[in-house]
């Protein structure tokens, strides 16, 4: 409603000049009513999910105060914005969250406490919206929480799936995925768009015409799906800044051809237009690996098209703009190959839309987007197939086979022909022909990063060799850089861990170091302080009975809450060898076996707790989870042994499942082979809560280690620069097998965990142990590409050097406040910085506190 009809801007400006007052009776006013006339119970009937639903939209009314006013702070400011473009966020629960970030604790905790409600019991109502597999999603989500607490003006685009990641169930020890519906009874915290809506289209065909004597292209017929957006509040902690997870849900497209109405084809009509809605209902269930589908590149290219439409309107609404401001005003984060299409998409409207010539788009394009890239499997590096790319998106294969035509002509003048130019092209020939979106996506960027110190090198040298050698002749050096990973102290140890936050405030004598965890130091002069011990003891044992109640009601588990706990969280892989970790299980088992009751006494106590999922196509990734929960099955049920040796398969691993776990651990195992994993994000979690890492000399594990010191770390396993080598020899038959692990196999051979109980079990597991032997299968080497039986006996001494470690209680309470206190480079604080200086060019823009909200604190 425009014009100043009656004064009514006036009226209303001073109906609304006042933001929600934050006082616990205020609280409670807002929640009552909320109750009331948003949800329509009444205050004498309604359930704790009513509860929760109402507390959230108390909380939504204020995230939207600040929201808004934040959005049009960054607006008046005509800031750089950043835009971060991810198919998956993993943002896990909200409530607790946002209150912590909102500074409403204390006022919280009072009015529901008066109301004789606890807010834990509100929180556990909240369904774990899980819009992603695994670490690079819970990353993208991370990021969002640092970049508000920064007050970086940046915002996250992706996709709204009805469906997210499926609820891992196991029966007969064995993975089964239920659908989560996680949207299905409505989220409190998102506020639906229907304003904010974009076209995309789909297939169609595209035709040359002619306009002002210029050629141009025009993409016209197939299908158009209209994508409309839902806001997700992102509050900063310490800031007044609130910024925004834009999330795209797939909607029919407006156009209803009324004609069918009275014709036969009214129920083709509906169904097609239903059809649209398909296109962002389930997250594909797949880590770093590809499945290749259809309907994943619709999401990818459906989400990107709407957020780039999104953000160019967004800068083309800024008063007088001019064209060659773009690169001044927006950067764009490519988060793996899954957005890449951002590339050919920027294009198109650029050109077509826009009508830019072909050199400025590009020169804007490049300047804008950014790729990280998340994994050195070659598997997770998207390439779709040149026939489905041109049915689906026609104008973009021409796009792309332009850009690829000048690349390889400036390949060619500098190199002349030679196999570096098809190794360089966009283009993969061979049976199918192939786009590779990693190429687009590093032609196509300004900045390209890995996301650990090691993984950085491996691209430059092993993942894209050849375009880091283009670099360097082009004297771009920096053109490929390192943003090694973090995680947000807030979620991580404010809310996951209450009782160490409160630790940490009580010695700094104030919450600072939630912003600037190099405060965290000043611990380092109390590691050693009995007093401080008694309280950190006191804590972690706090934890572990949280950890403990929480598997005996999810999964009737009881644990010995003295034993050191052990823990294996992430999802299922290979490269991750959660195998090894259940062969030593298996070797502990089989001492423990061997001893007699009085020597078995001695032997430290071990909770060994595994849990992830498995992508749902991914057999071995399933056959191991099934190892687990046999093995598991038969040491907790063996009278000699289970007081001394427990484990676990814990199901249904998500972000929820991590807060109560991460806090409880005195181990964690980060035990990939040496160069597979690029970063891992939940190692810098465990340890920010006090717990201790086995872990190789890959990924993140290198800089940890650095940080909080050797003596932090239980390190074993070959080194990257070694592992080419081992393979070599393991090929050729060169392979030793450690006698413990011989042992170990013979157990799994001779049935001790399947047997002819269960014969599909038993040949599985048989085939696992096989494969690990097999020197040469025919052809192509099929045996231990992830060097477990290299590493194993290394492993047991680590594995040794922990327990014999954790027995001088003062020692080990030392080590793990010295490593907690270490770890501020681990914050995606300093993550967040980085990209903003180095890859964005983005600044800070704090909104100013006036005095109401001064008032208000
Ligand atoms: C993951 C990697 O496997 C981790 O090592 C890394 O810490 C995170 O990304 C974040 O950078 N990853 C993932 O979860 N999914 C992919 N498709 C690729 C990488």
């Amino acid at each position: 409603v425009e014009g100043q009809d009656g004064g009514r801007m006036e009226k209303l400006q001073q109906l609304m000049a006042h933001y929600e007052p934050n006082d616990p009776e205020s609280i409670q006013k807002s929640f009552a009513r909320h109750l009331e006339y948003s949800l329509a119970c009444t205050r004498f009937s309604f359930t704790m999910q009513d509860a929760y639903r109402a507390a959230g939209l108390v909380l939504r009314d204020r995230l939207l105060e600040s929201l808004n006013d934040t959005n049009t702070w960054y607006r008046e400011q005509d800031v750089k914005r950043g835009y971060y473009l991810s198919a998956e966020y993993l943002i896990g629960r909200h409530m607790q969250n946002a209150i912590a970030n909102l500074d409403l604790e204390q006022p919280f905790k009072e009015a529901f406490e008066d109301l004789g409600m606890k807010l834990e019991d509100l929180f556990g109502e909240e369904a774990d919206p899980a819009l992603g597999n695994g670490g690079l999603g819970r990353l993208a989500a991370c990021f969002l929480d640092s970049m508000a607490t920064l007050s970086l003006p940046c915002w996250g685009y992706g996709i709204r799936y009805s469906y997210g990641m499926f609820k891992q169930g196991i029966k007969d020890g064995r993975q089964i995925e239920e659908p989560d519906f996680w949207i299905g009874d409505g989220c409190p915290f998102e506020i639906p768009r229907p304003d904010v809506t974009y076209p995309v289209r789909f297939y169609g065909k595209v035709e040359e015409a002619h306009e002002n004597g210029q050629k141009v292209s025009r993409w016209v017929g197939g299908e158009i799906v209209q994508a409309m957006a839902y806001d997700n509040p992102i509050p900063g902690f310490d800031t007044y800044n609130t910024n925004n997870l834009r999330l795209w849900r797939a909607c029919p497209s407006e156009e209803f051809d009324l004609d069918a109405f009275s014709s036969a084809q009214f129920q083709d009509a509906i169904t097609q237009r239903r059809k649209a809605e398909d296109l962002s209902a389930v997250l594909y269930p797949n880590d770093a690996t590809y499945a290749g589908k259809e309907l994943r590149l619709r999401q990818q290219y459906f989400f990107v098209s709407a957020s780039l439409q999104d953000l160019l309107r967004e800068f083309i609404k800024r008063p007088n703009f001019k064209w060659e401001e773009l690169p001044q005003k927006v950067a764009v984060q490519m988060n793996d190959t899954h957005p890449t299409i951002a590339v050919a998409e920027m294009m198109r409207l650029l050109v077509d839309v826009q009508k830019l010539d072909w050199d400025r788009a590009w020169e804007l394009t490049r300047q804008c987007l950014n790729y990280t890239n998340h994994t050195v499997m070659p598997e997770a590096l998207e390439k779709w197939p040149v026939e489905m790319m041109e049915r689906m998106l026609p104008r973009h294969l021409q796009i792309i086979y332009h850009i690829n035509g000048i690349w390889i002509q400036k390949l060619l003048q500098r190199w002349g022909d030679g196999p570096i130019i098809a190794a360089l092209s966009i283009v993969e020939e061979g049976d199918v022909k192939k786009i590779r979106m990693g190429h687009l996506a590093i032609i196509g960027s300004n900045k390209i990063n890995g996301v650990a110190a090691i993984h950085t090198e491996i691209i430059k040298k092993e993942t894209f060799p050849e375009f880091y050698k283009w670099c360097c002749d082009n004297g771009e050096h920096n053109k490929i850089v390192n943003m090694t990973n973090g995680v947000t102290p807030r979620r991580w140890v404010h809310c996951a861990n209450p009782a160490l936050s409160e630790i940490f405030t009580e010695y700094l004598g104030s919450q600072e170091w939630l912003t600037d965890m190099t405060k965290l130091k000043v611990m380092l002069d109390y590691k050693e302080d009995p007093k401080l011990h008694d309280k950190w003891m006191a804590m972690k044992k706090g934890c572990k009975a949280k950890l403990a109640d929480w598997l005996k009601s999810t999964m009737d588990l009881e644990i010995d809450q003295d034993a050191l706990i052990d823990i294996q969280i992430k999802r299922i892989h290979e490269y991750k060898r959660q195998l090894m970790n259940i062969l030593f299980v298996i070797h502990r088992y089989l001492e423990l076996k061997k001893k007699s009751p009085g020597e078995r006494a001695a032997v430290q106590k071990r909770v060994v707790l595994i849990g992830g999922k498995a992508a749902s196509a991914y057999v071995n990734a399933k056959i191991i989870i099934k190892l687990i929960n046999n093995v598991a099955k038969v040491i907790n049920n063996d009278p000699d042994t289970k007081q001394y040796l427990k484990c676990a398969f814990v199901p249904n691993y998500c972000v929820s499942a991590a807060q109560v776990m991460i806090p409880a651990s005195d181990i964690s195992e980060h035990i990939s082979t040496a160069g597979t994993e690029a970063s891992g994000t939940s190692n810098m979690k465990f340890v920010m809560n006090g717990g201790l890492i086995v872990g190789t000399m890959d990924g993140a594990n290198i800089e940890i280690r650095e940080e909080c010191g050797p003596e932090t770390m239980f390190i074993f396993g070959c080194q990257e620069n070694e592992v080419a080598g081992i393979s070599a020899r393991a090929q050729e038959g060169h392979y030793p097998i450690d006698s413990r692990l011989q042992a170990v196999f013979d157990e799994i051979r001779n049935g001790k965990f399947a047997g002819q109980a269960e014969p599909e079990a038993q040949a599985e597991f048989e085939s696992i142990v096989s494969r690990l032997c097999n020197a040469r299968a025919a052809g192509t080497w099929d045996g231990d590409k992830y060097l477990v039986i290299y590493d194993f006996p290394s492993f047991i001494d680590a594995q040794a050097r922990v327990d014999q470690t954790y027995k001088n209680k003062s020692q080990w309470c030392k080590l793990s406040i010295q490593a907690a206190a270490s770890m501020a480079q681990f914050s995606t604080d300093r993550t967040m910085r980085e990209y903003a200086k180095v890859i964005w060019g983005i600044e800070p823009a704090r909104r100013p506190v006036d005095e109401e909200m001064q008032a208000r604190k």
